[in-house]
């Protein structure tokens, strides 16, 4: 392929007739939103919550499982213990701690890491061909660790990285043009953070590139705009949390969504944290940032080799530096 530098070829993970089982580690505000909108979306045969709270865990499944008569036939399990996940297609880690209004998403390491060497040998034990994606922040260390602490190949270990940051992005280009969100084609790259990456030279709004797009519609084009735009993106979960003390609903879907691409087998070309070493220039040792790439019942099956200019070329790479620095520093 081409387009494509191919990462994994063989489907050792397939098997077409067998029920799909997704489990969920960490049941909290993130965990829960993407529990349900999985559930909404019919996307797994079989959900598995995992909580460090039982009592909690018990009322969230119990609470889900409420809602039968409404919803797609989906069996719900939950338990402290990791058994329940036994044989997952997919792993979503969502478990840990989260950001304090003003805390960056990089001061939570010490707290997930630990959270992560009880985690994820657990999860490797009991579904060792899953496909794991991780939610927990700072997630690009944290996807890291868990490739390390699995022992999986890379193409299996996924982080949600900059597609919740990609959302952001092109509803405020949408909002601002006035279009469809979903006509907007555009990515941010890099660290899910605060050092990330709008790609504003490769943007395009229905096949047509943006730049020319603003031309057309005789709207002024002003590098000032579309930086002010990146920054509310960068601010923006700050400002949700500042606002309702956690973000949810978007990350759901956003998870919900790779959900589907992967297990689906949907091959769909998705801004995710991906062992990036060797692509884009970025040759500083093992690193997972977000990169365009295509996804499927496999994993991650190649990345895209998007044109990037200059400027946002060495900014990918300072991305990669910075988070490199993070490992380097914890001695990881
Ligand atoms: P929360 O509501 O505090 O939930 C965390 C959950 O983890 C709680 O239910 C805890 O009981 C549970 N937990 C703690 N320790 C363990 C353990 N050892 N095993 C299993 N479960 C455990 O936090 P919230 O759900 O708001 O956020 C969860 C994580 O997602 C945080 O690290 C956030 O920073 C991160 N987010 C990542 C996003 C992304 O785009 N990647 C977006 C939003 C939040």
């Amino acid at each position: 392929n081409v387009f494509f530098k191919q990462i994994s070829k063989s489907s050792q993970v397939s098997s077409p007739n067998r029920p799909t089982k997704i489990s969920v580690i960490g049941t909290g505000n993130v965990g829960m939103a993407i529990a349900q909108t999985i559930l909404t979306q019919d996307i797994a045969d079989e959900i598995a919550l995992v909580d460090a709270l039982p009592d909690k865990l018990r009322g969230e499944m119990l609470d889900l499982q409420h809602a039968a008569a409404f919803l797609p036939r989906t069996k719900i399990v939950a338990s402290v213990d990791y058994e329940v996940t036994s044989g997952s297609d997919l792993c979503i880690v969502t478990a840990g701690a989260r950001q304090i209004p003003g805390e960056s998403r990089l001061n939570l390491i010490h707290r997930n890491l630990n959270l992560f060497q009880k985690i994820i040998p657990q999860i490797a034990k009991y579904s060792p061909h899953t496909i794991l994606l991780i939610v927990s922040n700072p997630v690009d260390v944290l996807t890291y660790i868990a490739w390390k602490l699995s022992g999986f190949p890379s193409n299996r270990v996924i982080g949600s990285g900059t597609n919740l940051d990609s959302s952001r992005f092109r509803f405020l280009i949408a909002d601002h043009l006035d279009v469809n969100a979903q006509d907007v084609q555009a990515y941010i790259l890099g660290e899910h953070g605060d050092t990330s990456v709008a790609l504003w030279s490769s943007i395009s709004i229905g096949g047509v590139p943006v730049l020319s797009f603003l031309e057309k519609q005789q709207i002024d084009y002003e590098k000032h705009t579309l930086e002010k735009i990146h920054k509310a993106v960068i601010d923006g979960a700050y400002e949700v949390i500042n606002l309702k003390g956690y973000t949810s609903w978007a990350i759901g879907y956003s998870a919900a969504s790779l959900a589907k691409v992967l297990l689906r087998d949907q091959r769909k070309i998705q801004p995710v944290s991906v062992l990036a070493k060797g692509f884009y220039g970025i040759d500083c040792g093992d690193v997972f940032l977000s990169l365009p790439a295509q996804l499927g019942r496999d994993g991650v099956l190649g990345v895209i080799d998007l044109h990037l200019n200059d400027e946002e070329r060495q900014r990918l790479q300072e991305s990669a530096t910075t988070i490199l620095e993070i490992q380097t520093q914890l001695g990881i």
